[in-house]
């Protein structure tokens, strides 16, 4: 931004960041707009990593969403450079008169194309890679036939109860969770409608009152996440904030055995 200001400020005929431009072959304009373009890059980046980011995943279901987030991103810049590419086609060439039987003929081409086979296929493809991925995100018996470690969560206005049913440890906005391991958190609602969600580890569950959903976490490695509730549920729901922390396995087992006595 401070580009573009530095350029429009330039006073005429004199020294300033516009003349030098010129001088090296740069028009004002023109370096203006890429400083406008790489300020709106970098805070769009910006969103890209952080502790809620679904593009910076650190578990198996998340790195599933985060790819096919990518696939559709692709697919999606691809279709409009092929749009704005037709658009400023139509817009320089040369008006020609065509017939009735050419219209036709090119009507068709364009209804057929771009209406049905192009659509078509983009959703085959979607659904080719979505539908794997979805399913690698259900909560499915594990190989070996052991059951995964169970959490209950439960959703209040505006925090988060976590009871561990195994151990009868109950936290409150915390959840502990032992690395590499895949994770049950059984969800419900003692209120209104929240949603349960740790963005770098899973998608979203929604937390509805008499009901319980499940939901399967695992993150890669030991650390420190965090949860938000992505259901607007009241004044408060910004608030609604979940420290998850993933413990290597021993740690996790020592945490289980000092809470629980
Ligand atoms: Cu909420």
């Amino acid at each position: 931004m401070a580009v573009v200001a530095a350029s429009g400020c330039a006073p005429a005929g004199g020294q300033g960041p516009g003349r030098r431009a010129a001088a090296l072959g740069h028009s004002p304009a023109g370096g203006g707009l890429a400083g406008l373009l790489a300020g709106v890059l970098a805070c769009v980046l910006a969103g890209c990593a952080g502790p809620v980011s679904t593009l910076q995943p650190a578990g198996p279901a998340a790195r599933e969403a985060a790819q096919l987030w990518w696939g559709m991103l692709t697919v999606g810049v691809i279709v409009l450079i092929g749009v704005v590419a037709l658009w400023l086609h139509a817009l320089r060439r040369p008006s020609a008169m065509v017939g009735p039987a050419e219209a036709k003929r090119i009507t068709l081409l364009w209804l057929v194309g771009g209406g049905l086979l192009l659509p078509g296929f983009t959703l085959i493809a979607l659904l080719a890679f979505g539908i794997p991925a979805g399913h690698r995100m259900l909560p499915l018996p594990l190989a070996g036939g052991e059951a995964p470690l169970r959490i209950e969560v439960i959703g209040h206005q505006w925090w988060w109860e976590v009871h561990y049913p195994d151990s009868g440890v109950v936290l409150a906005d915390e959840l502990h969770l032992p690395a590499g391991q895949p994770v049950d958190v059984v969800v419900r609602s003692a209120d209104v409608i929240h949603s349960f969600w740790i963005p770098r580890l899973a998608g979203k569950i929604d937390m509805v009152p008499g009901r319980s959903n499940l939901i399967r976490l695992q993150a890669d490695e030991a650390g420190e996440y965090r949860g938000q509730c992505a259901e607007y549920c009241g004044v408060s729901h910004a608030f609604m904030v979940l420290r998850v922390v993933a413990h290597e396995p021993a740690a996790y087992a020592a945490w289980q055995q000092e809470r629980g006595g």
